[in-house]
């Protein structure tokens, strides 16, 4: 298995808990995480970290500003995608980075004809409507960029009861370093 051929970007405060539970498991794969939030930035362990914007304060699920941040930062960006690896983009839908800025960087790496996967989960109706719209504008325009082979989707855990947010979250954050070990290993 040849992880030094990958590269993983994700988004947002849950993107810092995914790519903090590959390292544990993949020390040597390059991650690099795009936040708003410069505490997604402090707790990462992400080779490179790219915070979108100067306040550090997230989007606040804000689906246009995710989206208007990683345009304003893409040269910042693809600067930090190392030409040689293949891409996978993770993704825990819902929020304004990991919806907004996840579909924005997808759709240009379609315009800069680049080859990329990606792995990604939708929140629970629990949480509320906003995360809920926010996760239907990516899956609505997700295939305009990306064809459904390459699209990687992380199940929501079905028994839930008595577990905390922190304890399901952690679970689905251990589904997403599975999946990249069948897509390494594929
Ligand atoms: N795998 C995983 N998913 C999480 C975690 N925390 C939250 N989520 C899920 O990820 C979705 C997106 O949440 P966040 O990552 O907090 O959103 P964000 O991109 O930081 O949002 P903004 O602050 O608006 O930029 C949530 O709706 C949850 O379903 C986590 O630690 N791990
Ligand atoms: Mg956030």
């Amino acid at each position: 298995m040849n992880i030094n051929m990958y590269q993983v970007i994700c988004f947002g405060h849950s993107g810092t808990n995914i790519i903090n539970t590959i390292k544990s498991a993949y020390p040597d794969i390059l991650c690099i995480e795009l936040s708003a939030d410069k505490a997604d930035i402090k707790n990462s362990n992400a080779d490179k970290n790219i915070l979108l914007s100067e306040e550090g304060l997230g989007c606040g699920l804000d689906f246009d500003l995710g989206k208007a941040l990683v345009k304003q930062n893409q040269l910042k960006i693809l600067e930090c995608i190392a030409p040689e690896k293949e891409i996978i983009l993770m993704s825990a839908t819902g929020g304004g980075c990991s919806s907004g800025s996840f579909l924005e960087l997808c759709k240009i790496l379609h315009e800069q004809n680049k080859n990329f996967s990606v792995v990604v989960s939708v929140p629970f109706e629990f949480e509320g409507e906003t995360r809920s719209q926010n996760t239907l504008k990516v899956l609505l325009s997700i295939l305009d960029f990306i064809s459904k082979e390459r699209i990687f989707p992380i199940d929501n855990p079905k028994e839930i009861n008595g577990m905390t947010l922190k304890e399901i979250f952690k679970l689905m954050d251990k589904e997403f370093v599975q999946t990249l070990k069948e897509i390494i290993m594929y």
